[in-house]
C-alpha cells in the first residue's frame, strides 16, 4: 500500500480509539458492553472528579482557571507527536544509514526520546521514600469556630479539597510497604485562605526533641553505610545502638515495636500533628492543640508473620489495598480532632510539657474533639506527577493556626523549604499542579529553574510606584496571616532543654502498662527479634538496661529470649496511669473493605450457597474473592484467585465451601511436594492457606466439604473456626468474628 494509505488506516485507527467507537471491551470499563465483574484487578477508567474537586492543573501558577483540559502536557490530539508537537510517522526504529548501519546522530526524535527518558527520575525524598497518595474532601462540622479564625474548620460544613500522601519512613522507593516502621500522614488542605498542609505520622511522638538531632537519628535507623542493608528496617546494629545511648528514643522505639509498627492498612491507621499547634480565633484568642486523625474502620495491625510474608509475596500491599479500597468505593474515612489545652506561659498540660514532642497526653485527660471529616474519594491520575512531586511544608500556615516553640517543630519549619530545592529542582515547586494553592497568589517571587508562570508587570518589588502599587498587603479586615504575637522571656542564649525533657522513661511505661496481653506478648517478640538481629551484644545489653527502666517483665522476657540475664533498673520504676484509649483490641469495628477469601472446587462445591455469601460480603461493604484449583470460571462462577496465586495474607478471613483433593492430572510445582500436609487428601496449598490462615488468628469458615476439612485437620474445635451446615449461617458467625478484627483468644497470653 501507498504511504497514504498507511496513513489514513492509522488515522482512523487513532481516531476510533480516542472516540470509543472501538474501545476494548474491557469488564468494567466506562463505555464497554460488558458488565462490570466481580474481579478487583480488572482494569478500569479513572473515576470522574466528583464536582467539588477542581482540578489543580487546570489552573495557572496564580491560581487563575485556564480552561486548559486537566492532561495539557500529554495526551492532545491521536497522533503522536514529538514534543514540539510534530506528528511521528514511526518511533520503533532510530533513523539509520541502511538497515544495517549506524544510528545517525540527526535523529532528532530518537535523541529527544533518549534524552528525557534518562533524566526520568527525581531524587527520591531523604526520609518517607515511599508512598502512596490519595485526593479527597474535608468537610468541617463546625465546632472549631469558637477556637480558630480558619475558614476551613470554623464553617460548618465547608468542603475543603485535599491531598493526602502515606509513607513508610526508612526504605527506598521500591522498598515493601509492610516493613515494621513508622508510618507517614501528611495531608495537604487546599483552602481558600491558602493551603495547609499537616505533617503527621501514624505515632504521636518522636525519636527526637530537637531537629539538631535528625541527621543522627536518620543516619542511625537507615541503613549501613557500607552496604546499604537492612533496607527500610530498624532490626540491625547502628539503630539500636542510637536507641540505646539516645534514651528519649525509648518511647517512639517502643511505638514501633508495638503492632502500631505494622499497620494492616493505611486506611486503618490513626494520625497524629505530633506537635503542639497554637490556634487563634476571631476575638484573637488563642489555645494550644495536637491534631488527631481517628479512622472510621480502627486502629488495626498485621501480624509479624504476615507483614514478613506480605513483603515477599506483595510489596505493594498497603498501596494496593488504598488504590483498590477507592475503587471499590470504600473510601477511607477519618475524624480530625483537636486536643485543647489552655495557652498558658508554663505550655504545660496536667505536667507534661507540651513542647516536647516525645511525650503525649492521654486521650483521659484531654479527649479528642471531632472538627471534621476527610474522605479519599479519588485516585491519583499520574503516580510522578502527584505522589512523587506532592511537597509538604509545616510554614504552609492558613490565618487562625500558627506554630509553637518545640525544638522539634522550628527544626522542620526550615527542612522541609530546604529539600525541595534539591529533590524538586529550584525553587518555582509551588507551581507543579499538585503543589498549587487552590487560593489566588500574588506573590513577588520571580525567575529561577523551572519557572512557567509569565508574570506580568515592571515592578515585583515594595513600595513601588510603576505597577501602581500592586500588590497590596492585606489587613485583619482581608484576613491576613499574623504570626500571634507570643512573648518571648529575655533568656541567655543557650544550647539546652528545659529541664522537663529530661524525664525519658515515664511515658514508655504508660504505654506499656496500657497494652492488652497480646499486644505485650508482641512487643516482647518485636524487641526479641531485633535485638537478635543486632550483632554487637553491647547493643543488646545496653537496650536491655533501657527495658530495666519500663518494665521488669518486659525486660525479663526479652533478656530471656536473648538468651542474657536481665538488668536490673537505674532508676525509680516512674508512676504511670495506663491509658485505655491506646490499645487496639477489644472492640467492635465495620469490616468496609475487607477481603473474604471463598476456597472452591469443580466437584462438591455449593455453588449457590457461594454466590449467596458473595452477594451478602459485597452488600456488607466487603470484598469476596473466589479461590480454585484454575483459572476461568467453577460453574457458573469467575475465578478470581488460584490456588497458585492466592496466598493468605491477602484475606481477612476464609470461607471453605469446597475440600479440594490434590489434582492428579496437574504438574506440581516443587515447593508443593514439599511439606507436609495437614490432611493428604487435601490439596497442600489449600492446607497452608487455612494453616497460615489459622495462624494469623483470622477467623476461617467451612459449610459442606468445607466443614469436613476443618474438622480432618482438627481446626474445627478451635475458636474462631465455624463449621455450620449452611453458607449463609457460616458467614453470619464469620462476619461476627471479623467485627473483633482478629480471634486473640486462639492464643491466650502467657504475660498478664
Ligand atoms: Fe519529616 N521530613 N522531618 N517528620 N516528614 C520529610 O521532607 C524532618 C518529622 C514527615 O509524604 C522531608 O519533603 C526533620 C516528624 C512526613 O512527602 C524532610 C525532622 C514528623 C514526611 C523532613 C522531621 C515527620 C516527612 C523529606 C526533625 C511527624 C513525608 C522529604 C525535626 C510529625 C512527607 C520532604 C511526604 C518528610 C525533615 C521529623 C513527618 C527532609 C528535619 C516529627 C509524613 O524535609
Amino acid at each position: 500500500r501507498s504511504p497514504a494509505e498507511v496513513i489514513k488506516d492509522a488515522a482512523e485507527a487513532a481516531v476510533e480509539a480516542v472516540t470509543g467507537s472501538a474501545k476494548p471491551d474491557v469488564p468494567g470499563k466506562p463505555g464497554s458492553a460488558k458488565p462490570t465483574v466481580e474481579e478487583p484487578t480488572t482494569p478500569k477508567g479513572p473515576l470522574p472528579p466528583s464536582p467539588e474537586q477542581g482540578q489543580p492543573d487546570t489552573r495557572t501558577p496564580t491560581g487563575a482557571e485556564t480552561g486548559a483540559p486537566p492532561t495539557a502536557f500529554g495526551q492532545q490530539g491521536a497522533f503522536l507527536t514529538t514534543a514540539q508537537g510534530a506528528r511521528l510517522r514511526d518511533t520503533d526504529h532510530s533513523l539509520k544509514a541502511g538497515p544495517r548501519g549506524p544510528v545517525l546522530l540527526q535523529d532528532h526524535h530518537f535523541r529527544e526520546k533518549i534524552t528525557h527518558f534518562d533524566h526520568e527520575r527525581i531524587p527520591e525524598r531523604v526520609v518517607h521514600a515511599r508512598g502512596a497518595g490519595a485526593h479527597g474532601v474535608f468537610t468541617s462540622y463546625g465546632t472549631a469556630a469558637n477556637l480558630t479564625r480558619a475558614g476551613f474548620l470554623k464553617e460548618k460544613g465547608k468542603q475543603t479539597e485535599v491531598f493526602v500522601r502515606f509513607s513508610t519512613v526508612l526504605g527506598s522507593r521500591g522498598s515493601a510497604d509492610t516493613v515494621r516502621d513508622t508510618r507517614g500522614f501528611a495531608t495537604k488542605f487546599y483552602t481558600d485562605e491558602g493551603t495547609f498542609d499537616l505533617v503527621g505520622n501514624n505515632m504521636p511522638v518522636f525519636f527526637i526533641q530537637d531537629a539538631i538531632k535528625f541527621p543522627d537519628i536518620v543516619h542511625a535507623a537507615k541503613w549501613h553505610p557500607d552496604r546499604e542493608i537492612p533496607q527500610a528496617q530498624s532490626a540491625h546494629d547502628t539503630f539500636w545502638d542510637f536507641v540505646s545511648l539516645h534514651t528519649e528514643a525509648q518511647h517512639h522505639t517502643m511505638w514501633n515495636m508495638s503492632d502500631r509498627g505494622i499497620a494492616r492498612s493505611y486506611r486503618m491507621m490513626e494520625g497524629f500533628g505530633v506537635h503542639t499547634f497554637r490556634l487563634i480565633n476571631d476575638a484573637g484568642e488563642t489555645v494550644l492543640v495536637k491534631f488527631h486523625w481517628k479512622p472510621k474502620l480502627g486502629v488495626h495491625s498485621l501480624v509479624w508473620e504476615e507483614a514478613q510474608l506480605a513483603a515477599g509475596v506483595d510489596p505493594d500491599y498497603h498501596r494496593r489495598d488504598l488504590y483498590d479500597a477507592i475503587e471499590a468505593g470504600a473510601y477511607p474515612e477519618w475524624e480530625l480532632g483537636l486536643q485543647v489545652f489552655p495557652d498558658t506561659p508554663e505550655e504545660t498540660f496536667a505536667g507534661i510539657d507540651l513542647l516536647d514532642a516525645t511525650k503525649i497526653v492521654p486521650e483521659e485527660l484531654a479527649p479528642v474533639q471531632p472538627v471534621g471529616k476527610l474522605v479519599l474519594n479519588r485516585t491519583p491520575t499520574n503516580f510522578h506527577a502527584e505522589v512523587e512531586q506532592v511537597a509538604f511544608h509545616l510554614g504552609n500556615l492558613v490565618p487562625g493556626i500558627d506554630v509553637t516553640n518545640d525544638p522539634l517543630l522550628q527544626g522542620r519549619l526550615f527542612s522541609y523549604l530546604d529539600t525541595q530545592l534539591t529533590r524538586l529542582a529550584g525553587p518555582n515547586f509551588h507551581q507543579i499542579p499538585i503543589n498549587r494553592p487552590h487560593a489566588p497568589v500574588n506573590d513577588m517571587l520571580r525567575d529561577g529553574f523551572h519557572q512557567h508562570a509569565v508574570h506580568a508587570g515592571v515592578a515585583p518589588y515594595k513600595p513601588n510606584s510603576l505597577d501602581g502599587g500592586n500588590p497590596f498587603p492585606a489587613g485583619d479586615a482581608e484576613n491576613a496571616f499574623v504570626e500571634v504575637p507570643v512573648t518571648v522571656t529575655e533568656a541567655p542564649k543557650v544550647r539546652a532543654n528545659p529541664v522537663s525533657f529530661d524525664d525519658h522513661f515515664s511515658q514508655v511505661r504508660l504505654f506499656w502498662l496500657s497494652m492488652s496481653p497480646i499486644e505485650k506478648e508482641h512487643i516482647i517478640r518485636a524487641y526479641t527479634f531485633e535485638l537478635g538481629k543486632c550483632y554487637h551484644q553491647e547493643i543488646r545489653e545496653r537496650q536491655l538496661r533501657c527495658l530495666a527502666n519500663i518494665d521488669p517483665v518486659l525486660c525479663e522476657q526479652v533478656a530471656k529470649g536473648l538468651g542474657l540475664p536481665a538488668p536490673e533498673p537505674t532508676i525509680e520504676l516512674p508512676q504511670a496511669e495506663p491509658s485505655p484509649a491506646l490499645s487496639q483490641v477489644g472492640q467492635q469495628w465495620p469490616a468496609d473493605g475487607r477481603l473474604v477469601g471463598i476456597v472452591v472446587d469443580d466437584t462438591a462445591t455449593d455453588l449457590k450457597g457461594v454466590e449467596e455469601v458473595r452477594e451478602t460480603i459485597a452488600a456488607a461493604g466487603m470484598v469476596p474473592l473466589i479461590i480454585a484449583p484454575h483459572g476461568g470460571k467453577v460453574g457458573g462462577l469467575t475465578v478470581q484467585r488460584t490456588f497458585a496465586t492466592a496466598r493468605s495474607i491477602e484475606f481477612d478471613a476464609l470461607l471453605l465451601a469446597a475440600s479440594p483433593v490434590p489434582a492428579p492430572d496437574a504438574v506440581p510445582a516443587r515447593d508443593e511436594k514439599a511439606g507436609a500436609p495437614r490432611t493428604a487428601a487435601v490439596d497442600p496449598r489449600v492446607n497452608m492457606l487455612v494453616d497460615e490462615c489459622w495462624r494469623h488468628a483470622k477467623a476461617i469458615g467451612g459449610w459442606g466439604p468445607g466443614a469436613e476439612l476443618l474438622r480432618q485437620t482438627g481446626l474445627a474445635d478451635t475458636p474462631g473456626v465455624v463449621v455450620q451446615d449452611t453458607a449463609a449461617g457460616t458467614l453470619a458467625a464469620v462476619q461476627q468474628l471479623m467485627a473483633s478484627h482478629r480471634v486473640w483468644e486462639r492464643f491466650p497470653a502467657t504475660v498478664a
